[in-house]
C-alpha cells in the first residue's frame, strides 16, 4: 500500500471531508465560528486525520491544492448556511506552513469567495507562528492583503512556537487561538501566574480576540472564564462533526 500514490488520487476520487467544530461564546452560549477541520476517508485504512498525510501532502507539492479544494469546500458550504439563515457568523480554515510561500494564495481565496458571494468577514485562516517566522516579509505582504478584503487572521497554537511580540502588532492578525497543552494544564487549585494569564492579557492589550481551544472539562471552562477568555472549543462544547450534524446544532442555536 502506498499512501503517496493514494494521496496524490484522493482528490479526484472525492475522498477528502471537512469536519466542523464550533466554538462559544461562554456569556451567552452562542455559536461564533466553526473551524472546519479535513478528513480522509481512506477506501481501506478508515478516516484518516490532517496529522498523518498533510506532512506528505506539503512533501510531494500537493498542499496547495487540498487547501484549495477546502477554501472551496468550505465557502459552498457558508453559502448554503447564509442561504437557510443558519450560517455562524465565521467559518474558520487551516492552512498549512507551505500555504503562504505562494504567491497565488491570496488572488485564489480571493477568487473562491466570490465565486460562492460570501463576503471575507466570513472567512478566518489560521496560520501558526513558525509559518510567520520562517519569511516574515512575505507573511505580512500576503496577510495585509487577504485583510484588505476583511478576512480575518488567526494564530493558531500560540504560545507553542517562535512568538514575537513585534510581529503581533506588525501584522494584521485578528485572533490568538491559545494552544491546547496550556488549557490542559490549566490547574483550579494553582493560583500562580500562567502563561494563559499572559496571553489573554497581552491579547486584550492588543485589542485582539482569544479563544482556548481544546477545552475537555467545566473545570478548565470555569477558570477561563474567570481570566476574561470567553471564547472557547473543545470536546466539553462539541467534538468536530459531519456536516449533517454541524447542521442541527446551527438549527438548534438560532
Ligand atoms: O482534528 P485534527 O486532527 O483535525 O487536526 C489536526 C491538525 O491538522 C491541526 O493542527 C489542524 O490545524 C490541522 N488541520 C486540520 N484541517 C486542516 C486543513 O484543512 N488544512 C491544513 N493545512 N491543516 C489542517
Ligand atoms: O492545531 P489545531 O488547533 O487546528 O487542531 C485542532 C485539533 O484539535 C483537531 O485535531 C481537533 O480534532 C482537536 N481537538 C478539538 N477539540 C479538542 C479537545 O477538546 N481536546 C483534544 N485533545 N483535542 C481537540
Ligand atoms: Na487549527
Ligand atoms: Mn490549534
Amino acid at each position: 500500500m502506498d499512501l503517496e500514490m493514494d494521496l496524490r488520487r484522493a482528490l479526484s476520487k472525492e475522498e477528502f471531508a471537512v469536519y466542523y467544530q464550533p466554538q462559544f461564546d461562554t456569556t451567552n452560549r452562542r455559536i461564533v465560528g466553526i473551524e472546519a477541520l479535513l478528513r480522509w476517508q481512506h477506501p481501506e485504512r478508515g478516516m484518516l486525520y490532517p496529522d498523518s498525510f498533510i506532512p506528505l501532502a506539503e512533501e510531494i507539492d500537493l498542499i496547495s491544492r487540498i487547501t484549495l479544494w477546502v477554501l472551496d469546500a468550505t465557502t459552498a458550504q457558508m453559502r448554503q448556511w447564509m442561504d437557510a439563515g443558519i450560517a455562524p457568523p465565521r467559518l474558520a480554515v487551516n492552512l498549512s506552513a507551505l500555504d503562504l510561500k505562494h504567491t497565488t494564495i491570496v488572488d485564489e481565496t480571493i477568487q473562491t469567495l466570490q465565486r460562492h458571494g460570501v463576503p471575507g468577514n466570513r472567512l478566518e485562516l489560521e496560520i501558526t507562528e513558525t509559518l510567520i517566522a520562517q519569511d516574515i516579509t512575505r507573511a505580512t505582504h500576503h496577510l495585509t492583503a487577504l485583510s484588505h478584503h476583511g478576512i480575518n487572521i488567526a494564530i493558531d497554537d500560540f504560545g507553542t512556537g517562535y512568538s514575537s511580540l513585534n510581529y503581533l502588532h506588525r501584522l494584521p492578525i485578528h485572533t490568538l487561538k491559545i494552544d491546547r497543552s496550556f488549557v490542559r494544564d490549566i490547574a483550579p487549585e494553582r493560583n500562580e501566574r500562567s502563561v494563559i494569564d499572559a496571553i489573554i492579557v497581552m491579547a486584550h492589550g492588543f485589542n485582539l480576540k482569544v479563544i482556548a481551544e481544546g477545552v475537555e472539562t467545566e473545570a478548565q471552562r470555569d477558570w477561563l472564564e474567570q481570566r476574561n477568555c470567553h471564547t472557547m472549543q473543545g470536546y466539553l462544547f462539541s467534538r468536530p462533526l459531519p456536516v449533517q450534524d454541524i447542521e442541527e446544532l446551527l438549527r438548534a442555536s438560532q
